[in-house]
Formats: structure tokens, sequence, C-alpha cells
């Protein structure tokens, strides 16, 4: 015997049954597909919060000969006391039998004391037929909640709640494909409902379920200023080049720049990686446009300015944030796509030992290192980049974050996030400026990485 609570998810075929399971207990393994009949065995998933389960669901096939099972039960008369046991002859009869297969395996946990959630589709006409199963689940005496799911509208909700009221204790409308946390929250509210003697456990795994949600968020903050930190620090070192070869670097400085940007987008990949596992998605599929430096014309001394040297830029990143308030408006994030960091012109610090050229010497600030001794590219030194890494990671976690485990399309970055990033008052563009190039030289230890998280864990926050 278990002492959490076990609920039996059940209905007719294709209604949901499984995206159910897999939304509320945060599952993308469960199987669902638009074919019907697609679960053909009960099995059992459950809510862990630190390795404790909290509550089981048992996803099981739909029904299939539920009328036939009806007349089975219906061939013997019983008084209303007797048709639990009428229920539990039915299932050892037919156990290890051809017949009923579907209906065994969804009867059976329910005869061994799960409760009952029973799923229909709201978007389509409520018809006798299902009188049928609910007349079934009625005789099990077991307690009820029915979900109506808004498959595809809401149209015969109303019409779903009379018939479903006459069969179940709780009828609630969820949507297991765009169910927000609250929801969550609040339907396993009502599974405490369904039984007195669970309220409290519930209630427990309300506030638990709550702190928990908050700490993925602080753990999801923390990954997030560590990426930041590595990609705005991230520098190559070439060692296959050497001083005799430095007239010809001008021809591998693309291939160099491609391995640059390769790794840039490892590197963010790997932090999306621990972000989606964070929030346990475990085969999720996404398509994000790569993050994309450009190189400029490197070699060009008429470019030099492509390389985020610009005269504004410049006073950007050197002057204070008084004199930055003004230019950040057409110099900061203006131009930038946040959604590719394909920054317009070259953004490609650090170019030590690419050049050999001496004007450039002196006219490189100080905050641009130049040895000639090394060839190392970057770290990017575009201002904006921050505010592409930063955009991206949030829009990734926001997309995680909206989703339910029974999405099973791919994520895509939302434009949103970014928008909002530009969109966000010259004050803070300043503020998150000055933190960015602070955790550049103070580390993911530093003052400037708990003020990031700070932000971030906010940003997160709004989404819940
Ligand atoms: N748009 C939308 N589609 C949904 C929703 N719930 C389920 N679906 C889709 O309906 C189809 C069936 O969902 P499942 O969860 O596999 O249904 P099931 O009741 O477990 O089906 P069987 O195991 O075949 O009995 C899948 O294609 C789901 O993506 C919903 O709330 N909205
Ligand atoms: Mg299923």
């Amino acid at each position: 015997m278990t002492n959490h609570p076990v609920f039996a998810v059940v209905g007719h075929p294709n209604k949901g049954k499984s995206s159910v399971v897999a939304a509320l207990t945060q599952n993308d393994q469960v199987k669902i597909s638009a074919v019907s009949g697609t679960t053909r065995v009960s099995q059992r998933f459950a809510l862990k919060l630190d390795n404790r389960t909290v509550f089981e669901l048992v996803d099981t096939p739909g029904f299939q000969r539920a009328n036939k099972c009806l007349a089975w039960l219906k061939e013997e008369e019983v008084t209303a006391d007797q048709r639990p046991l009428r229920i539990q002859t039915f299932v050892e009869t037919f156990t290890d039998s051809q017949q009923f297969v579907d209906e065994i395996e969804l009867l059976t946990p329910i005869i061994n004391g799960a409760d009952i959630i029973y799923v229909v589709d709201g978007s389509l006409p409520y018809s006798p037929e299902y009188e049928t199963e609910m007349e079934i689940l009625r005789w099990t005496g077991n307690p009820r909640l029915a979900l109506i799911n808004p498959i595809s509208g809401d149209d015969y909700v109303e019409q779903w709640q009379q018939a479903l009221n006459q069969y179940f204790s709780l009828v609630r409308v969820f949507d297991p494909m765009h169910a927000s946390f609250d929801q969550h929250l609040q339907l396993l509210r009502t599974f405490g409902q369904l039984d007195s003697r669970k309220t409290a456990t519930f209630d427990q795994a309300i506030s638990e379920l709550e702190h928990y949600r908050q700490r993925k968020l602080e753990q999801a903050a923390r990954i997030m200023v560590e990426n930041l930190y590595r990609l705005l620090t991230w520098q190559q070192r070439s060692s296959l080049l050497e001083n005799s070869v430095r007239d010809k670097l001008a021809a591998v400085l693309p291939d160099e720049i491609n391995r640059f940007n390769n790794q840039l987008n490892n590197l963010e990949r790997e932090s999306q990686k621990q972000l989606e596992a964070l929030f346990l998605y475990h085969q999720l599929e996404s398509e994000i446009a790569s993050l994309k430096v450009n190189q400029g014309e490197l070699m060009d001394e008429t470019q030099w300015s492509l390389w985020g040297l610009e005269k504004q830029q410049l006073i950007l990143v050197s002057a204070g944030a008084g004199a930055a308030l003004g230019l950040i408006a057409d110099a900061g994030l203006g131009g930038t796509s946040l959604l590719t960091g394909a920054i317009s012109g070259g953004v490609v610090g650090g170019l030590s030992g690419w050049l050999g050229l001496d004007w450039l010497k002196e006219k490189l600030p100080p905050w641009l290192q130049f040895n000639s001794e090394q060839q190392t590219l970057g770290p990017v030194k575009d201002p904006n980049f921050g505010f592409v890494i930063l955009g991206r990671a949030l829009s990734h976690a926001q997309a995680m974050l909206i989703r339910t485990h029974a999405h099973r399309e791919k994520l895509t970055l939302h434009e949103h996030e970014l928008n909002t990033m530009q969109a966000l008052p010259l004050k803070m563009q300043v503020r998150l400026l000055k933190h960015f190039r602070q955790l550049s030289k103070e580390g993911p230890q530093g003052k400037a990485a708990v003020q990031l998280r700070n932000w971030v864990y906010q940003r997160l926050s709004q989404h819940l």
C-alpha cells in the first residue's frame, strides 16, 4: 500500500487523459498523440518533490466496450451497496482474458483504491453514449472528479457540466496544454477536496510546490548569469598560427571567427540544456536561431570603427551612466537584432595579434587589450552583447515556463521577450550595462552577479 494519493485518469479514447497526466506530473515522457488508442496499458506517473512522491496518476487506455461491460454488470440484479463488489467480480472474471482488455486496465487501479479523474472534451457536444462510462464509474463508489478539457474551444462546457454534475461530486475545466502554474495549483486544491482525509496532504503539497518553483527560478537565474559571464568573457586563442604566417592571417580569420561563433553557440546550448533539465524537459526539441557575431571588415583600416569602436559606443562603454543615458537611445539597442545577436558591423573585440598594425595601437582605447605576440579573438566588445545573451536566455526560459509538459511542439524563441528587453527604461539599460561590465571583471561570484540574478529572478517570476 502506498501512503500517497493515487488517481486513475480515465475516459473515452483521445480526450487528453495522457495530456492531463503529463501536465500534472511535469513529465514529458508520457506518450501523447493525435492517434486514438495511444495508451494501451495503464502506467503510473508520480509527481516527486525532492524525491518524495506527492501523488501518483495512473494513465489508462480509454473505454472501448463500455456498453457490453455495463450489460455484464447488470446481468445480476444487485442493490447499490453491492455494486462495488460487482465491479470487483467483473475485473476478477476478465483479468487475463482477451475480452474487455481496456476496461480491465482502467478499472484495476480503481478497485485497488485510486480516486477517479474522468476526462471529457468540452469542444464537442455532450452525448448519452458517455452515460454508460459514467455509470460504470459510479458503480465503483470511488471519489470522482470530472475534468472538462476544452481541446478546441469551450462551446459545450456548460452542457457537459449539466450532465457531469449528476455523476461526479466535483467538475472542473482544465486545459492540460495551456494551464498556468496557478491553474495547476488550483486543480491540486480540488484533488484535496475530493476526499476530506486528503485535504491536508494537498495543502502541504501546494505550498511545497510553490517553494519548489521558487527554488527552480533561483537556480535558473544562476544558470543564466553564469552563461552570461562565460559568453561575455569568451576568448579564443589560436595555437595554429605562428608569427611567420602573420601575412596570411587575413585568410584564416573568417574561419577563426566561425569557430568563435560555434563556441559561443555551444556554450549557450549547454546552458539551455541545463535549464531544460531544471524544468524537467528531457526531450524538448527547440528551434532557435544561432547567435552570430560578425567579423566586419577586420583587416580594412578604413573600417576599424566597425569592431564596436564607434565613437558613440566608445563613450557608452567608458563614460559614466549620466553621459550614457542620452546615447543609449540611438547607439544602444536600437539597430540590434536581439534574436540572433547579429549585431551589424564587427563586434569581436580583443583582436590581439591579428593585425600587427601600429596605427591601431595608437587608436585603441585602453579597455581594448592589444598584444601583438598572441592570436586571440574576443571577448565580444559590443555593449549590446549582454542584452542579446540575456534576452535569448529569458525568452528560452519563459517559453518553458508558459508551456506544460503535455506540449510536444518544438520550442521557439519568442520575439516578445526580446522586444521587452529593448523597451526597458533607459535607466535600467544603463544599470544592466554596468552590471555586465562588472560581471565580466568580478566573475559569477561577485556583487554584479547577485544583482543580475535578482533581476532575472524577478522577470521570471512575472510569468508565474
Ligand atoms: N489543442 C489541444 N489539444 C489537446 C488538448 N488535450 C489533448 N490534446 C490533443 O489531443 C490528442 C490526444 O491527447 P492524449 O493526451 O494522447 O489523449 P488520450 O485521452 O490519452 O488518448 P488515448 O491514449 O488514445 O486514449 C493529442 O494530439 C493532444 O495533443 C488540449 O487541451 N488542447
Ligand atoms: Mg493516452
